[in-house]
């Protein structure tokens, strides 16, 4: 099966940055193998394959510890490759799960104990069908005993409309990319300041800081002897970590679903943490305690 998109990096470089030991990507997905496990008929794009074993290798690669595999919209609701990885991975990923709202209550106790921590809402109009809030209430009630959070997915220029129903989840709410800032509009404009009040207003809320090659103009160091990756997202990511110290995650996003123009080196993305978060007490909090008290808390 051919994907649509482009392929990861076939070789990250080495990282400059080193991360302090037991740090997490906490977003990241596997996609496939097909053969294995085929992707979702009401998929809007193919992927390709991008296996746990690769995932797990570009782990050792970046000098990360641990991952959380995130489902993506392109295997729907079947969550086999992702609790493969878990299953391989030696306590060494977590999960986060599509579910829809028949799902047995067993169910749900079987993925709890293969290491999911959490559902995903997806609201991307490219990437799903619109699912009714009251489905995706009732699935939040559903996972909120198990101590499970939601992570959600939407566009800027959506959270207007998605506020009630945000700030109405009864568990914690993890905000994919940013809420995907426009990031040629001032970090001080309405649209941020907007996302920046949720969080401010909202202790349940936190934010991914993560995907700059999804959101920057400017790209990747263009220049030889740049050293700033992705310079223009660095404003928002930045104030995000200085604001809420203790909500904020940073992941890879491998292996990048969906980029058709530019296709990221992992080890720039590493590179990308320390301009963000600028101190070893801030960058402890983004890639270790964080996660790990989000995800591995037991
Ligand atoms: C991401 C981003 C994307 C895709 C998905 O579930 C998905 O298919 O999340 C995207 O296309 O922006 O976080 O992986």
């Amino acid at each position: 099966m051919d994907a649509d998109w482009l392929s990861f990096h076939p070789s990250p470089s080495a990282p400059a940055f080193r991360v302090p030991p037991g740090s997490v990507d906490a977003h990241c997905h596997v996609f496939g193998p097909a053969a294995l496990f085929p992707f979702a008929p009401e998929r809007r794009y193919t992927p390709c394959d991008a296996s746990r074993q690769q995932l797990f290798a570009l782990r050792d690669r970046l000098g990360v510890a641990r991952n959380v595999v995130v489902q993506a919209t392109c295997h729907g609701a079947d969550n086999r490759a992702m609790l493969d990885a878990l299953a391989h991975s030696q306590g060494r990923a977590r999960g986060v799960a599509t579910v829809r709202c028949d799902v047995a209550p067993r169910e749900l106790a079987q993925l709890h104990e293969a290491g999911v921590r959490g559902v995903r809402f997806n609201f991307l109009k490219r990437l799903v069908d619109f699912t009714p809030r009251d489905e995706l209430m009732d699935i939040a009630h559903r996972i909120a005993p198990l101590g499970w959070h939601v992570v959600v997915y939407f566009e800027a220029s959506d959270l207007p409309e998605l506020w009630d129903f945000f700030t109405a989840l009864p568990t914690t709410i993890v905000v994919d990319h940013m809420g995907r800032p426009d990031v040629t509009r001032p970090v001080g404009g309405p649209e941020f300041e907007r996302f920046v009040r949720l969080l401010h207003e909202h202790e349940n809320i936190w934010s991914k800081v993560s995907c700059p090659e999804r959101l920057s103009v400017s790209g990747p160091p263009a220049l030889e002897g740049e050293q700033r990756p992705y310079r223009d997202v660095v404003p928002f990511a930045r104030r995000l970590v200085e604001t809420f110290p203790d909500r904020v995650l940073w992941g890879t996003d491998w292996p990048h679903p969906n980029l058709k123009q530019h296709m990221p080196d992992d080890g720039l993305l590493v590179d990308f943490v320390p301009q963000i978060a600028t101190s070893e007490s801030l960058q402890r909090k983004l890639l270790v305690d964080n996660p790990m008290r989000l995800y591995w808390a037991d």
